[in-house]
This record gives structure tokens, sequence and C-alpha cells, in this order.
């Protein structure tokens, strides 16, 4: 595997660190074969029950290397849509559908795709110092990697119009106030913070926790009718696992649940 993506296991949470520091860990298509690759490794160890993903250096993300756009010279015209087809469109469609909870931890800037990829995670953590940056409106481009379509849903139509046509940094307080993330952290603190929630989310009933991430993201689509319906299968689903019938054994017990994770 490439260096360009870090991967450690530890206590049912495998870390995902982009590691191009000097580039602000922007995409090149080498990095997004080994994250492609480093979520299909996690995604396929049992032991692993939540990943996290964050950054190396002082950047989370800067968004596509704009000096390897298709291996084409700066400014030289290229196929975009391509780009998005085989790199980002799957990257954020396998995060969206991944069986498994998914912290990001934002430690420093997230620009352009590196801020819609934090936002296709299900738990954004960020440090205090972070900033999120649609840098797209800069260079004359249309927010990609879900942006669009996450913007709105988190923060409302007024204020996804503002970020992504001024594309000015948003500050992780802000982002906060916002809804766009769920937690902040001192700077030092986020290391520590991100893999405890990560270490929680993997000692939580993994199965349970994904068909509920199918249900929310669902919710984005349906009316009111097909999500009881779906609901209703899920919890079907749900109600047959071990972590249901220890989660309840547990209860009545006046214990702590010991969950597998099925
Ligand atoms: C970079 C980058 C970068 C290369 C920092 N590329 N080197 C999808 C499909 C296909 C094509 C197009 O795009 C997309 C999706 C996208 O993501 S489009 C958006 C692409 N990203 C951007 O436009 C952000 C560009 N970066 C910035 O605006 C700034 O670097 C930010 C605001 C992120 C950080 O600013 P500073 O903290 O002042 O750092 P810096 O600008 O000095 O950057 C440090 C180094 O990182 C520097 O290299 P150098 O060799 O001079 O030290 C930058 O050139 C390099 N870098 N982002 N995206």
């Amino acid at each position: 595997m490439s260096d360009t993506v870090l991967y450690a296991v530890d206590g049912g949470v495998a870390t995902l660190t982009l590691n191009r520091p000097d580039k602000l860990n922007a995409f090149t298509a080498e990095m997004h074969s080994a994250l492609a690759a480093a979520l299909d490794r996690a995604a396929s160890d049992s032991a692993v029950r939540a990943i996290l993903l964050t950054g190396a250096g002082r950047a989370f993300c800067a968004g596509q290397d704009l000096e390897d756009v298709g291996g084409l010279a700066p400014g030289e015209a290229a196929d975009l849509g391509q780009a998005i087809d085989r790199l980002y469109n799957p990257l954020v469609r396998r995060l969206r559908g991944l069986d498994l909870p998914v912290v990001c931890a934002v430690n420093g800037v997230a620009a352009g795709a590196g801020a819609n990829i934090a936002l296709a995670c299900d738990l954004v953590i960020a440090a205090r110092s972070a900033r999120f940056i649609q840098a797209f409106a800069k260079i004359g481009l249309v927010p990609d990697s879900g942006g669009t379509f996450f913007l709105p849903r988190l923060v409302g139509e007024a204020r996804a119009k503002g970020l992504a046509m001024l594309g000015d940094a948003l500050g992780a307080e802000q982002a906060l106030a916002w809804g766009l993330i769920w937690a902040v952290t001192d700077d030092e603190a986020l290391a520590q913070e991100a893999a405890a929630l990560a270490t929680r989310l993997a000692a939580a009933p993994t199965r349970g926790l994904a068909l509920t991430k199918q249900a929310i993201q669902a919710a984005a689509e349906n009316g009111l009718d097909a999500q009881l319906d779906l609901e209703r299968d899920l919890q079907r689903e749900a109600g047959r696992t071990h972590d249901h019938r220890e989660g309840v054994q547990a209860f009545l017990e006046k214990r702590k649940p010991v969950f597998r994770g099925n």
C-alpha cells in the first residue's frame, strides 16, 4: 500500500491518515487508490468496527491536488467529470455505504473536495483551529464530492449558497454552531477525543449502527410513509441481532452490555 494513506488498527478502530502533509494532503490519483484500498481493508477485517479518518500535519485535506489533475499540466483543459466519476464519487458512495461508522477528525484546513469528504463521514469532530472552505468558487468550479447535497441539508439553502458562492473559510466553532459538524475540541485534544469517540462506536452494536446510518441517510430522500416502512424493516433486522438481545439482557441484569457487533 502507498504511504499516501497510513493505516493502523487499535481497539476495533482502523485509523486512516491522509499523508501528503507538504501538499496539505491534497488528493492525487495515488492517494485516492490508497484510500480506497484502506477502506476495503477496514471493511473486510472483522476486528474493525469503526473507522477514523484524519490528516497528517497541519491540514486535513486541501481537495484535489491542482498540480495533478488527470496527469495534465496545470491549466490544461481536462475532463473533470472523469475524475469525479472515477475517484470522488466512488469515494463518497463508499463512505456513505459502509456498514461501519466513520469518524472524521478534521485536524486543520479542509478545502474543496477535502471539506465535502469530511461531511460525507458520519461524525465530524474538528480542532478549534480547523476551517472548512468550499474552495471551488475561487477556481470557477462547482462544489463536488456531495457538497451540493450535504451543505443545504446540514445548514440550509441560505448558508449553503453563501458558503459555496463566496468560498470563505468557515471556522470550526461556526461550523458547529451551524450544525455542519458534531463537535469541536482544543487542537491538542483532537487526536485523543476523536480516538475516544471512534473507540466508543467500535464497542457499540455495529449492526444496529449500520442500520441507523442507512435509515438516516435514506430520510434525506424519503417521504414520511416510505421512511416509516423502512424503519419497520430495519427494526425487524435489528431485533434479530445478538447485540439487541444482549442490550436488553444487560439492562434487565443491571450490568454493562458486551456487544459483539452482530
Ligand atoms: C496544494 C493544494 C492543492 C496542490 C495546498 N493542490 N497543492 C475535483 C476533480 C477534478 C479537478 C478539480 O477539483 C476537484 C475537487 C476539488 O477539490 S477543487 C478544489 C481544490 N482545492 C483548492 O482549490 C484549495 C487550494 N488550496 C488553498 O486554497 C490553500 O492552500 C488552503 C486555503 C487550503 C490553505 O492555505 P495555506 O494555509 O495558506 O497553505 P498554502 O496555500 O501555503 O499551501 C501549502 C502548500 O500546499 C503549498 O505548497 P508549497 O510547495 O508552495 O509549500 C500549496 O501549493 C500546497 N497546496 N493546496 N489543492
